[in-house]
Order: structure tokens, then C-alpha cells, then sequence
């Protein structure tokens, strides 16, 4: 006897799928909500990570390590900061490395920024900085302790020469 063969017809697929779109409509924003803090917590942990390093430098060489030839914000990764808390850059005191390895980019591919203020007047944060989800500067001016325009920016205070 042959077994009756069990097939869904072109109506029960055209309901699946219908129901299958309406779910992924609903879902996806929730999916894309808990995806985006995940990231924002990874950034964050990084960025204290990292300030972390950078005190404990500051511990054995008496400074933070150097933002670059110009002071001024710049890019994290590959900087003079970089190096010098993976290996020796002739300090006195240095006793790393303080990371184990290079710094890579933020959850959303964008260079993680640092400034350190070397003790300039009218500036005395030190600060590490991630753009954000949109990718985009929103902080005004990161040298008060309190900077205005945060937005999405995630933002971490290394040191604060005016405390
Ligand atoms: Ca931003």
C-alpha cells in the first residue's frame, strides 16, 4: 500500500512565511537594541582596560604615556601611547608591558581616541574616547571634567590634573 504523502500546500507556506516576517519585524529592533549594548558594554570595558594600563604606567614612569609629537586627540591605536604600554620606550621606571596586546578599534570598527594633557593650563583631562554607535564625535569639549554634547560618545577619564 502506498503511504499518502504528507505535503504543506501554497496556503500553509504563504502563512508560515507571513508569520515568519511579522515576527522578524518585531524582533529584529529588540535584537539590534540588545546587540548595540552589548557593544556599548565592550567598548566601555576596553576603554577602562585600557585607562587601567595607562595608570599603572603612570605608576612606574611618574606620566602618562605620550599622546604624541602634537598634543592633540588622535587615534589610539598605532599612536606613541600604544607602544609604549606594549614595550619599553626608554622611560625610567618602565616595567611592562601594561597591555597584551595592540589596541584594536572599537565595536564599530572606529579608532578609539586619547589625549593626554601634559600638563597644559585649560585642559586638565586626560581622556579616552570611543565615538559611538553613529561612528561620529558628539562631545563638545572633553577637557572640562564635565563635557558637554556626550550623546552616544563613550568617554573615560584617565586622569584629572585639575581634582
Ligand atoms: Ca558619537
Amino acid at each position: 500500500m502506498r503511504e499518502k504523502k504528507k505535503a504543506f500546500t501554497l496556503l500553509e507556506l504563504i502563512v508560515v512565511l507571513a508569520v515568519l516576517i511579522v515576527l522578524s519585524g518585531v524582533l529584529l529592533p529588540q535584537v539590534n537594541r540588545v546587540i548595540n549594548k552589548a557593544r556599548i558594554a565592550k567598548a566601555q570595558a576596553e576603554l577602562e582596560h585600557i585607562k587601567s594600563a595607562m595608570l599603572a604606567y603612570k605608576e612606574d614612569v611618574g606620566e602618562l604615556p605620550p599622546a604624541g609629537s602634537t598634543p592633540s586627540e588622535g587615534n589610539l591605536d598605532g599612536s606613541n601611547a600604544e607602544s609604549a604600554l606594549l614595550s619599553d620606550d626608554g622611560s625610567t621606571g618602565w616595567n611592562g608591558p601594561y597591555i597584551d596586546s595592540s589596541i584594536g578599534t572599537d565595536p564599530w570598527g572606529n579608532h578609539y581616541r586619547y589625549e593626554d594633557n601634559d600638563g597644559r593650563s585649560g585642559r586638565p583631562v586626560s581622556y579616552l574616547l570611543s565615538y559611538g554607535p553613529d561612528g561620529a564625535k558628539d562631545i563638545s569639549n572633553p577637557h572640562t571634567t564635565s563635557p558637554s554634547g556626550i550623546d552616544d560618545d563613550i568617554y573615560v577619564v584617565v586622569y584629572n590634573d585639575g581634582d
